[in-house]
């Protein structure tokens, strides 16, 4: 039997990567969107599906919408990956990202108990909700600590995932991800802003590329790999929360010095704190600089993820390390600059 599956934030890099594999395991695929004056879906385009993924619009934060499209189809499971995603933007927009990335999960869980509570409900939730972290490991067991707007809506949508599983016996679960990127990462978010922002200085588009705390260390996966581990959740007999990480974390700082590896640029770091710049040795021009603007109110400063628990129940392991990541993401760069 063909199954049908709700991917919300479907235009979003996870989106199309889960959509791609749902596909290819002859889902019937329903992809959220919402309305916009710009189209979203050149991810889809990118990776050849956009006619094949079924459009649906909805919006995460009108109750209504959401009753609408469960009422429509009749879904075996529901990938919720729509969020206001970015760390940043989640400051200057605190009472936006509650109610799209955090009471949103209670209005679909609450939906599904009213419409079917047959569905399997997948919640996108994040290492960001370990915070400040009290141990320097983090598993499905660490106390979250958060410090952002983002973080906490996330542990409220974590939390009532768990509540709806235990309360109603729904098969809900969430993935703890820790960061993941790809050729699909959107330009905002710090690797991206990178891989994108250096092969501009080496074409001559962009003269210097600004950026905040280059000190912060995060455990980056790759995405394609990441969606995978998603799909297995929901196919196991008994709902439960995994972690999904590498193991191994690394600087800002580390993933710039691989980048400029890649693309053979010969440069060198220089001064301290706001005075610290990257110097191109050839032409002796400054090509990265710190700007303040870029800090955040409350920094996640190091961040580490042991996914031995999705080895164990969902043969998952992340393979790509973060040079091979480095190297995806820079091929894809030069082939599609334009
Ligand atoms: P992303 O690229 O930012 O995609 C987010 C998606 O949510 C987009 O499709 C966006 O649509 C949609 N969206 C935003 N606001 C919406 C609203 N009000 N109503 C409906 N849809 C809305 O994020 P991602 O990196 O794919 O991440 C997927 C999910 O995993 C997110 O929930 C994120 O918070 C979570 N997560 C990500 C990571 C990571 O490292 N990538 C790690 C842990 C957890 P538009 O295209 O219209 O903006
Ligand atoms: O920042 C630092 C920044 O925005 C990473 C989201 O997918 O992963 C992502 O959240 C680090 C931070 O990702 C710049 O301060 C320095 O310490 O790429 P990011 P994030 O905040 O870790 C988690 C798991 C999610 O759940 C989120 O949805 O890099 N940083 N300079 C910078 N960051 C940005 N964006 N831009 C800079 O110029």
């Amino acid at each position: 039997m063909k199954k049908t599956a709700l991917i919300t934030g479907v235009s979003g890099q996870d989106g199309a990567y889960l959509a791609n594999l749902l596909l290819k395991k002859n889902y019937k695929v329903i992809g959220s969107d919402r309305r916009s004056s710009r189209s979203s879906l050149w991810r889809l385009k990118r990776l050849g599906i956009e006619k094949k993924v079924i459009l649906e619009e909805l919006e995460l934060s009108e109750l209504y919408d959401i009753k609408r499209l469960l009422q429509k189809y009749k879904f075996d499971e529901i990938y919720n990956l729509g969020a206001q995603s970015f760390v940043k933007s989640s400051f200057n927009s605190p009472l936006y990202t509650s109610n799209v990335t955090g009471t949103s999960v209670l209005k679909l869980l609450e939906t599904i108990r009213e419409v079917d509570p047959k569905i399997k409900f997948y919640q996108a939730s994040s290492s960001e909700m370990y915070g400040k972290v009290s141990e320097k490991i983090q598993n499905e067991d660490t106390n979250f600590n958060p410090q952002s707007p983002y973080a906490i809506a996330k542990v409220f949508g974590h939390f009532t995932t768990q509540l709806y599983r235990e309360s109603y016996n729904i098969f809900a679960v969430s993935g703890i991800l820790f960061n993941h990127e790809s050729p699909l990462r959107g330009e905002e978010f710090v690797t991206r802003k990178i891989t994108l922002g250096l092969v501009k200085i080496l074409k001559g588009d962009l003269n210097c590329l600004e950026l905040g705390n280059i000190y912060a260390k995060r455990d980056w996966g790759y995405a394609k790999e990441y969606v995978e581990a998603i799909w297995k959740m929901l196919q196991q007999k008994k709902p439960r929360d995994f972690v999904i990480s590498t193991g191994k974390t690394y600087s800002v700082k580390q993933f710039i010095n691989e980048t400029l590896r890649f693309l053979k640029i010969d440069a060198k770091w220089v001064g301290k704190g706001l005075n610290e710049r990257l110097i191109n040795r050839e032409n002796r021009r400054t090509i990265i600089k710190i700007n303040p603007k870029f800090f955040r109110p409350a920094e996640v400063d190091i961040l580490i993820g042991d996914s031995s628990k999705a080895d164990k129940f969902l043969k998952w392991k992340s393979k790509t390390k973060l040079k091979e990541l480095v190297k995806i993401m820079i091929e894809s760069e030069l082939n599609n600059y334009i």
